[in-house]
Order: structure tokens, then C-alpha cells, then sequence
């Protein structure tokens, strides 16, 4: 699912690329040539980049001349962001062959895929599995190849290899140097973020806004994002402000935030927009 995308000059070509992220999926970079959109391999390490992307942003952070790429991700801090599990892997195929596509999800334990959902769930999702009549205690122990077997190589599968959000520097013909964004960053989901020279040294800092409930319920949701202040220390990290200064305090999911004269603006899901300014 496409959740962002962004138009910039990559390459330095003098024509836009359009980048775009999702979730399940790697951030791609496609190039508009001859009335089509094809993939532009930039760096090898992009395309097992799959992860929750919920937003991408293009600057030039570093002032080298080439724009790199800030990658926002759901954060390492739930359920199925705990990198420990990691890789997760969804499986979507009619499993029961009911006409209607299943999904099946299953994170990485001790080297097997063990599905996600309890018994209950997946017994009510799967009446094939009813037909089993496993034990609680055997279905704790299976792997999902163990419990679907060649069902699943019919399965459509994606995986979530990253929940981390990065920025990508761009290094020209020597592809992207990938680096994390600090702790902190990962708190929570980066939903949309504000580009601006915040303490006026020419060099680009950013406002991070997130949160994210969109999973399902038993995982919990991502709340720990309140608005963070990234000051760009010119030699490629971000330093979080803390929030005692920056007195933000943005509760609930905020989808994007925008300023206007003077002001700034966040939209929030079932809430009123956040507005904040800034005091000289
Ligand atoms: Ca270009
Ligand atoms: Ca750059
Ligand atoms: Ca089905
Ligand atoms: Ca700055």
C-alpha cells in the first residue's frame, strides 16, 4: 500500500524522479522515460529496504549539492516493530478456497516463521485449521510452514525486513549511505515531517510528527511520538530538542503538518488540528 511519494532531481540529471514508499514494501525510485515509469536502481541496499513507510521527504541535508532522502518508518517501538521478530512476512491466497484472499502473518522466532494471530483467531479466520483440531500447545509450536505446507508457496508473500527510519545520503555514483535517525526518532511512526532552518544555521532541521493505530488492535497502538525537534548537527545526524524547550506536546495521530504565515498547523485523525508558533 502506497502511503507517500516526493519528486526530486536524484541523480542530477536536471529531470525529476518520483520516489515513493509503502508499507510492505521498498521505497522505489522510478524515472519517466519514453511515456512510462520504470524502476531507477540507485543502490542495491534500497531494494531490501521493505518496510512500514509512511512518509518520504527530499532534501539536501548535508549541503553536499546532491538531495538525499528521509525515510519515515513506523518506528522499533510495538508489537511487530520489535526488530528482534524481524523479518515479518504476510501471506495473502485463498487458504481455504472460499473465493475470498486470507492474510497470514508470522514474525521470525529462534529461525521459524511462527504465525502472529493466537489459535482463536486464526481458527475463526480458517476453518481448515478447525478440521486439524490442533491442541493449543501444538499450534504455540508450529511454524506457518509447518501449519499451511504448500498452501503457502501458492501465497502471494511480503515482508517487513526494517521498521527503522533513515535517512538516505545521496553519494552520487556510489549509491546511498544509509543512516538512522536517532532513539528517539524511533519512538513511533514518522508521519509527515517539517523542513525548516529552525535555529537559522543554513542547514535544514526537521519537525517530526506521527502515531499510528492502523494495525490490528491486539498489537496496540503508536503514541509516543508528542513533536519532535531534529537540529541537524551539519556532519549528518540529528540531535532530538528536548521537548521541555520545544514545548510541543501533540497527542493522538497526526497525519501532516504544515506551516502558514507564521503558524503551524498539524492535522490529526479524529481530533482538531494542532496549532502552534514559535516564540523569538
Ligand atoms: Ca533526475
Ligand atoms: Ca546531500
Ligand atoms: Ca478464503
Ligand atoms: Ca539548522
Amino acid at each position: 500500500m502506497v502511503t507517500d511519494a516526493a519528486w526530486g532531481d536524484i541523480d542530477g540529471d536536471k529531470k525529476n524522479e518520483l520516489i515513493i514508499v509503502g508499507e510492505w514494501m521498498a521505497p522505489l525510485i522510478l524515472n519517466y522515460v519514453n511515456n512510462r515509469w520504470v524502476k531507477k536502481e540507485v543502490d542495491p541496499s534500497f531494494n531490501n529496504l521493505n518496510g512500514f513507510w509512511q512518509s518520504v521527504h527530499l532534501s539536501d541535508f548535508d549541503k553536499d549539492g546532491r538531495i538525499d532522502i528521509l525515510l519515515g518508518n513506523s518506528g522499533n517501538n510495538g508489537y511487530l516493530q520489535d526488530e528482534r521478530y524481524l523479518p515479518l512476512t504476510l501471506y495473502i491466497n485463498d487458504f481455504d478456497n472460499n473465493g475470498m484472499p486470507e492474510k497470514l502473518m508470522s514474525r521470525q522466532v529462534e529461525g521459524k516463521d511462527m504465525p502472529i494471530s493466537t489459535k482463536r483467531d486464526m481458527v475463526e479466520q480458517l476453518s481448515i485449521l478447525k478440521k486439524k483440531n490442533l491442541k493449543h500447545k501444538e499450534y504455540a509450536d508450529k511454524s506457518i510452514q509447518e501449519l499451511f505446507g504448500d498452501q503457502l508457496k501458492k501465497a502471494t508473500h511480503k515482508t517487513i525486513t526494517t521498521t527503522k527510519s533513515y535517512i538516505a545520503y545521496n553519494k552520487g555514483s556510489k549509491g546511498f549511505l544509509l543512516k538512522e535517525l536517532c532513539e528517539q526518532a524511533q519512538w513511533s511512526s514518522i508521519n509527515d515531517v517539517l523542513m525548516e532552518d529552525i535555529n537559522e544555521d543554513n542547514y535544514i532541521d526537521l519537525i517530526i510528527v506521527g502515531n499510528l493505530n492502523g494495525f490490528q488492535p491486539q498489537f496496540g497502538a503508536l503514541d509516543a511520538n508528542k513533536g519532535l525537534v531534529l537540529l541537524n548537527n551539519k556532519k549528518g545526524d540529528f540531535i532530538p530538542a528536548a521537548s521541555t524547550n520545544t514545548g510541543l506536546n501533540i497527542k493522538g495521530k497526526s497525519r501532516q503538518i504544515i506551516k502558514t504565515n507564521g503558524l503551524y498547523i498539524v492535522a490529526r485523525n479524529d481530533d482538531f488540528p494542532y496549532i502552534f508558533e514559535r516564540l523569538k
